[in-house]
């Protein structure tokens, strides 16, 4: 069963008339029509979330139309498309962005007043779908939107996760992670089509047929059924998919005979283990059967979309005659969001070699030509490896593959470039190591990919001069970068409409929100005394309404009046929220020691921190519950609370994020340098006006660059100093600043409670070893990342320069518009252009 959409299906629907509502009366009866006719509830009850899921539905029936009228304008034109492959998307919530998309909100929020409620209020009532980790899952969502947006033919994969990212609780022992139920009452952005599914095998065997091909059978089978989720461009009909998988298993696979027998757990045994492999984001890959599972969705993905893929190719081909498959890459691209989706290339080789019939070089050119990987790390423990032994008895015909094209690479060294034969052991993709022999999928993304590319400059000039730098020499032209960027529509039109209005007005254009390098005009009005007090005063309301919020979730009221500083972002001990809450700490003790006179000189701040650990990633929990703890010693110290609040913000989440990044003045990108890819919040951070303390890591440099080094807070060592310093220290050379000595022995004294932080802080101490010698540098930066603090809270006193500096960081911020960063994809790897819907 393969029977996915058949050509012209939307042709075959007679005509029915639905007139879309454009006035608040009508749209109000539209949102009155789906609470009764698409009820989810009791009849006669429309409380906000009722009134939530209606209205979403009335959004989506104007979403329908046009991303239908896409579907087929596709179809028709039939232009080269791009496929984004990503086990990961952050998409959060959707109903703003939706009605802000179409141009609407004016009048929904106008038909929902008639109805006795509140645009603002009903918004809220949304579940974020988190089927992401990090900044990874929300560039691919950044992306999206922008693809959407730029009228691009281009589509997401992904899986349909039934428990995305984890719901993080905090209770006195720290972090606590419980289970998120985004579709709890169901998601109405999604669509199932019961006509799109493929059948995904695992296990098996390989047979030779008499002809000598190869064919994989036997194992188990699961079906994958698409849903659709429809991605809105901005004010464009553009509506493009993102089709996010589900595993079923068949009725056949049900076996009555056992149930009937009562044995009701081996009878629907092959139903769980289907259910099983979409039902969370990231299964913990401690044990055999984790890592397993990991691989299951990996190729689950990787198969079902491929299928899909070439099922649309041939549906349009045949629709117009002869053709040959040297044309697939000519109308397909595939980008692969890091190695979490590497499943693509043996699998791509084997539907066309043996579901198809191609040889192996025809095969292989067509794959290599559609192709193209990113890499969004350098951390040796994110760089995949999965176990051979696995992957043979999971996938026996795409590890012969993988073999293959392993046996082929080692012979073109063999035979044109005998200067790398000595680096052929580590450029392999396959790593035979007796004690654990595995196949390290960036070396297979490198070899079989067209293009090769970074998130950041530094990031791609690491990676050709470190990572792949063997192959760069083979492959000078395969290596690219593209510099992150982030949605302007989400994360400024939308989440900060105050500002959004001041800069329209200032501008005399909304155009910039398309055409983000406008805000460059801004420039010229930095020094502007009424742009400043309008800035300011925009600046005051997102901080007002973050208070609220903050006093909301943790019971802490903070001060507007004060500076908001700010660090969002997963728990790592490389982005070091230990070096800023060492700050904290410092900072409080000081304040302490001085006397009210003194203590009335300071600069006032409120310092947040939120993010997730990984629920086994012990020093990031630890880290989690000292925050915690610091903030419960110092919010209740009444000395010092009027010049310092600590808050950890509990569940940092996309949506949280469009409430905390709006209302903060000061952020914190302070990962040790060279181990950030890019980072994406701290282009969100300058472009709501916010400066920048941080280290010349990932994007920050490029971002420095734009909005000029005067408006950035700049600390710490460089990337290329970090080797030696690390050197240094093995050799005992590392002499501590003594405010890090004090800040440390502070938290030893029990300052902040019984809790035992001494494993926490002895990964700072000594010179080396396993948790040991300070890997990430904390104590090495601490005393100029303390000095240029000193030099924000300077800059803070002098409102009119703080201003002009949050102008300029708005103003420099053009560059990191994810429309950029899509645009040079589309030009450079791709090669896929417009296709605008009429
Ligand atoms: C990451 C990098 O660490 C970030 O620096 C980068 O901005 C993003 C997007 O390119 O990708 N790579 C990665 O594995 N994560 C990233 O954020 N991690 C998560 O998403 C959890």
């Amino acid at each position: 069963n393969n029977g996915a959409a058949k050509l012209g299906i939307a042709e075959k629907i007679p005509p029915v008339s639905y007139p879309l509502a454009e006035e608040p009366a009508e749209i109000a009866s539209n949102i009155s029509f789906h609470a009764k006719y698409s009820p989810h509830f009791s009849p006669f009850k429309f409380d906000p979330e009722e009134a939530y899921f209606s209205t979403a539905e009335s959004v989506r029936d104007r979403l329908i139309e046009q991303w239908n009228e896409t579907y087929l304008h596709y179809h028709k034109t039939d232009p080269k498309q791009t496929y984004y492959l990503s086990m990961e998307y952050l998409q959060g919530r959707a109903l703003t962005n939706a009605i802000g998309n179409l141009g609407i909100g004016g009048a929904y929020a106008d038909a929902l007043k008639k109805l006795g409620h509140d645009l603002e209020e009903i918004v809220e009532q949304e579940k974020d779908a988190a089927l992401g980790n990090g900044g990874l899952g929300r560039l691919a969502s950044c992306f999206l939107d922008s693809m959407a947006t730029l009228n691009l033919p281009a589509w997401g994969y992904g899986l349909r996760y039934r428990y995305g990212l984890f719901k993080q609780c905090i209770t006195k022992d720290g972090q606590e992670e419980v289970a998120e139920d985004w579709l709890e009452k169901f998601s109405p952005w999604e669509i199932v089509r019961h006509d799109v599914t493929f059948p995904v095998r695992f296990f098996g065997h390989v047979e030779v047929n008499p002809s000598g091909s190869r064919e994989w059978i036997g194992g188990e089978v699961v079906q994958a059924l698409a849903y659709d989720v429809p991605i809105p461009g901005y004010k464009t009909k553009n509506t493009n998919s993102l089709r996010l998988w589900e595993a079923k298993a068949c009725a056949q696979d049900f076996n009555l005979f056992l149930f009937n027998d009562g044995q009701y757990e081996p009878a629907g045994e092959l139903h769980s283990r289907a259910q099983q492999i979409c039902a969370v984001l990231y299964p913990g890959d401690a044990t055999e059967n984790g890592k397993l599972l990991r691989l299951k969705q990996q190729f689950f993905l990787c198969s079902a979309s491929l299928q899909d893929i070439i099922f649309r190719f041939k549906e349009r081909k045949d629709a117009c005659g002869s053709w040959q498959w040297s044309e697939f890459p000519k109308k397909v691209a595939v980008q692969l969001n890091d190695t979490h989706p590497t499943l693509a290339i043996p699998e791509l080789m084997r539907l066309l070699m043996d579901e198809e019939g191609l040889g192996w070089d025809e095969a292989w050119d067509v794959t290599t030509k559609t192709i193209a990987y990113t890499n969004h790390t350098v951390l040796p423990e994110a760089l995949e490896k999965w176990s051979q032994s696995v992957m043979w008895k999971l996938l026996p015909r795409h590890m012969e593959i993988i073999d293959e094209i392993d046996k082929r690479f080692m012979a073109m060294i063999h035979t044109s470039r005998t200067d790398l034969e000595s680096k052929l052991t580590s450029m392999r993709i396959l790593d035979n190591s007796p004690q654990k022999p595995v196949v390290r999928m960036a070396n297979l993304c490198v070899v079989s990919s067209h293009t090769v590319n970074g998130v950041a400059q530094l990031h791609s000039d690491i990676l050709k001069s470190e990572l792949f730098a063997d192959y760069v020499s083979i492959w000078p032209s395969k290596f690219q970068n593209k510099t992150n960027g982030i949605t302007p529509r989400r994360w400024l039109h939308f989440c900060s409409p105050e500002l959004s209005s001041i800069i329209n007005k200032w501008l005399n254009t909304d155009r910039w929100v398309t055409n983000l390098d406008l805000l460059a005009g801004l420039r010229k009005f930095a020094d502007n005394e009424d742009l400043q007090s309008e800035w300011a005063s925009a600046k005051m309301a997102n901080k007002r309404r973050l208070s609220q919020y903050i006093l909301r979730v943790t019971g802490v009221t903070v001060d507007p009046n004060s500076l908001f500083d700010i660090q969002v972002k997963r728990i790592h001990e490389y982005k070091r929220q230990l070096l800023n809450i060492l700050g904290v700490i410092y900072r409080y003790k000081k304040l302490k020691e001085m006397n009210p006179e003194e203590r009335r000189k300071t600069t006032t701040r409120t310092v947040m921190i939120g993010g997730k650990a990984f629920a086994t990633y012990t020093n990031a929990k630890r880290i989690v519950k000292l925050v915690n703890d610091v903030g419960n010693v110092v919010n209740t110290d009444p000395e010092v609370n009027d010049y310092l609040k600590v808050v950890f913000v509990p569940n940092y989440n996309v949506s949280v994020a469009e409430m905390l990044i709006p209302g903060s003045e000061l952020s914190q990108h302070i990962s040790t340098a060279g181990m950030e890819a890019s980072g994406t919040s701290n282009m969100k951070f300058a472009l709501n006006g916010c400066l920048i303390i941080g280290t010349l890591d990932g994007a920050n440099v490029e971002i420095r660059e734009e909005i000029g080094e005067d408006n950035f807070f700049l600390f710490g060592a460089t990337a290329d100093e970090v080797p030696k310093i690390r050197k240094d220290r093995e050799n005992g050379l590392f002499k501590p600043d003594p405010r890090f000595e004090e800040a440390k022995q502070f938290v030893r004294s029990g300052a902040f409670g019984s809790y035992d932080y001494s494993p926490l802080l002895d990964s700072l101490e000594g010179n080396s070893g396993y948790g040991r010698g300070d890997y990430f540098l904390v104590g090495h930066d601490f005393p100029s990342y303390m000095d240029t603090q000193a030099k924000v809270d300077e800059a803070y006193k002098d409102r009119k320069r703080w201003l002009k500096m949050s102008i300029m960081s708005t103003a420099g911020s053009g560059k990191f518009s994810s429309d950029r960063t899509i645009a040079q994809y589309a030009k450079e790897i791709w090669n896929i252009e417009e296709c605008h819907v009429p």
